[in-house]
């Protein structure tokens, strides 16, 4: 597996010589805490690699490896039962404000959320993405063996599978999972060396997206911008370069079997004091927004059809409380500063027009959740509002529906998300633009008949439980090992 995050981090600690914890080890007078992996993604992919007893390569700080890495930054993981190696690829801060904040996040992010005004795109950045990448993919080389099979994740490493496909054996399958949008033509256009990263994504044997829109907006995008590139529409296959690449949209669902039990196992003190933190009322409507603080995900949309149900629901105010938790992230880049600020504003404003001495409309934190405070959130809220304007999925959507297990809340959903395709029809659907549409969507969620709710609710939880994280899974392993025995078939072994 190759992916920008790491799965495991080690700590290392020399102030607090006796810290307790999980995957704690020490060493002498000092200790290496060791985080496990939390995310979706990483968490869901551990235990495969686990099984298949491989290697993990991903972007780490070095710092703790000198007690933990061989000569070659590979650490054996997890702690407890090492069955893997964990191989860090330790870079540089100039590398890593250049790859990662720069080409990846300042240009290739913008430009997949059609975003095209926000990309930047800054002298030396491009380079240093190709060198991170070339770092990533000769790592891949030092481990692949023929009928390895190589997994690269997300939007980081648009050109490394080529170069991968070049150093390793043919009968090595190269696979890679986009977890962001395709951008149409118009807005890939402006993508500096967009050519090279459609090579590069076209050294992949299998190449997935979410959904089928982003599959067709990149066939058009190679059939627009790469000369001699050869696309089957029905097939979806593209032929270059004497290779083919299968193109598949596969949904990420998100572990729901966890997430139920998780909201079934929230004791009702917990609840109450993560109440009594933000000061809610226990006895109000509860609205929540649960998001990365990102341009994309329509916080300041959000929050105008919220202050549009306050204009036209005096009788609410005092009943009604939104809590908007938005964890900061990608500060470095002048747009989520810029983003961070208006969102901030739109709050103390609209909480000041509308609050009284002890009701706020809004309840807005920073703070990043555990995984239980946010289940018990997730059960208790009345109604859930996800309005990116542009989300390759959105797994918070998700998360919510299989925390909902007393089936009594309702899904106001963007048709902006990926993840509207598989559960639009039932949620409460909102064009994020349309102020007036979206507060009226917010009084259907609030005023729903309970039965309505539970009709609804029953209906999304068997979509989200059927394509759930072990579906995904499953499916791409499916197709990798499909395209793998067509590699041996036409002779690649
Ligand atoms: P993200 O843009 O990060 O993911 P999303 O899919 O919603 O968006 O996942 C966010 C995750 O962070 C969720 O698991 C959520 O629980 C967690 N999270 C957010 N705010 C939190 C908070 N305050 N406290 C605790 N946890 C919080 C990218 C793409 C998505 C795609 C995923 C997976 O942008 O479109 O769905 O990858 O492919």
């Amino acid at each position: 597996v190759v992916s920008n995050r790491q799965p495991y981090r080690h700590e290392y600690d020399t102030a607090s010589e006796d810290s307790g914890g999980d995957g704690d080890r020490s060493t002498g007078t000092s200790s290496i805490t060791v985080d496990e992996p939390t995310g979706g993604l990483t968490a869901g992919l551990d235990p495969v690699v686990q099984a298949s007893e491989g290697t993990w390569i991903a972007w780490g700080d070095g710092e703790a490896d000198f007690d933990v890495a061989d000569d070659d930054g590979c650490i054996a993981v997890p702690p407890d039962d090492e069955s893997y190696t964990l191989q860090r690829i330790d870079l540089s801060e100039e590398a890593v404000d250049s790859y990662y904040y720069g080409f990846s996040n300042r240009v290739l992010w913008p430009l997949c959320h059609g975003f095209v005004d926000l990309v930047e795109n800054r002298s030396n950045d491009f380079e240093w993405y190709r060198t991170v990448n070339e770092r990533f993919a000769d790592a891949v080389a030092e481990h692949a063996e023929a009928d390895s099979i190589v997994w690269v994740q997300d939007y980081h490493f648009g050109l490394a599978p080529r170069m991968i496909r070049e150093s390793v054996p043919r009968s090595t399958t190269v696979a890679q999972f986009w977890h962001i949008p395709w951008p149409t033509p118009a807005s890939f256009q402006h993508c500096p060396a967009g050519r090279a990263i459609l090579q590069g994504l076209l050294g992949n044997d299998l190449l997935g997206f979410h959904v089928d829109r982003y599959v067709e907006r990149f066939l058009d995008c190679v059939e627009r911008y790469l000369p001699g590139a050869d696309v089957d529409r029905t097939q979806r296959t593209v032929a270059y370069g004497g290779e083919t690449t299968r193109i598949v949209a596969t949904p990420m669902g998100v572990d729901a079997p966890t997430h139920d039990g998780n909201a079934r196992a929230v004791e009702s003190d917990q609840l109450s004091s993560l109440f009594d933190r933000y000061d809610i009322s226990r006895e109000n409507v509860i609205g929540l927004g649960v998001d990365r603080l990102d341009y994309s995900k329509g916080i300041p949309e959000r929050l105008a059809a919220i202050e549009r149900l306050l204009e036209r629901n005096p009788g609410w105010h005092g009943e009604f409380t939104f809590l908007q938790t938005a964890t900061p992230s990608r500060t470095d880049i002048d747009a989520y500063q810029r983003h961070g600020d208006l969102v901030r504003s739109e709050v103390t404003r609209i909480n000041r027009r509308f609050g009284t001495d002890d009701w706020e409309p809004i309840v807005y934190t920073e703070d990043y959740l555990s995984n239980e405070e946010l289940s018990g959130l997730y059960r208790r809220a009345d109604l859930m509002v996800v309005s990116p304007l542009v989300d390759g999925m959105n797994l918070v959507a998700q998360e919510y529906v299989a925390a909902s297990v007393d089936g009594d809340g309702v899904l106001v959903l963007s048709e902006g998300t990926g993840a509207h395709e598989r559960l639009g029809s039932h949620a409460l659907t909102i064009d994020p633009t349309d102020v007036d549409g979206f507060a009226s969507q917010l009084e259907a969620a609030v005023t729903m008949a309970p039965r309505e709710r539970q009709r609804r609710m029953n209906t999304l939880r068997n979509r989200v439980f059927d394509g759930d994280l072990e579906w995904w899974m499953e499916t791409q392993f499916d197709w990798i090992r499909r395209v793998h025995a067509d590699k041996r078939r036409d002779g690649g072994a």
